[in-house]
């Protein structure tokens, strides 16, 4: 299992990939606020566990492990933000809270999570009603 900071480094890389069609060292270090000798080293070492294939002068591409593991880091992060706009969490601070949780979760809660994004999703008097008890706590909190 990749700890929380490999997690973060496949989720850009995976990203990266997604939206440019390739992930240089700059664009990671860029992408995560960290000095690129950092990603060299984290790439190397996602590289001796066969999350990637790293290549100085050619780049980097994920293997197989590591594109499916990728996949579901941005599917958990993306659910985590749908999650965190449904209970109504101000927009500028979900990328934040969810970067903050994702790596802290089980499967399980996250899966459980799901339903509940589904769940709200089904039927919208579901988020009316949520915003019903919301604002009653505002004018009179518990
Ligand atoms: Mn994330």
């Amino acid at each position: 299992m990749p700890t929380p900071s490999m997690e973060d480094y496949i989720e850009q890389i995976y990203n990266l990939i997604e939206e440019k069609g390739y992930a240089r060292v700059s664009d990671i270090a860029e992408a995560l606020g960290v000095h690129p000798s950092s990603v060299t080293k984290m790439v190397q070492k996602l590289d001796k566990d066969e999350y990637l294939v790293y290549e100085k002068y050619r780049g980097l591409i994920l293997t197989p492990k590591g594109k499916k593991i990728g996949k579901r880091l941005v599917y958990r992060h993306e659910l985590l933000e749908q999650f965190m706009r449904i209970i109504g969490v101000e927009e500028d601070i979900i990328y934040n809270d969810v970067e903050g949780i994702e790596h802290h979760l089980s499967w399980n809660a996250i899966d459980r999570i799901g339903d509940l994004v589904q769940y709200f999703e089904e039927d919208s008097k579901r988020s009316e009603e949520l915003k019903t008890v919301q604002k009653r706590n505002e004018t009179d909190p518990v």
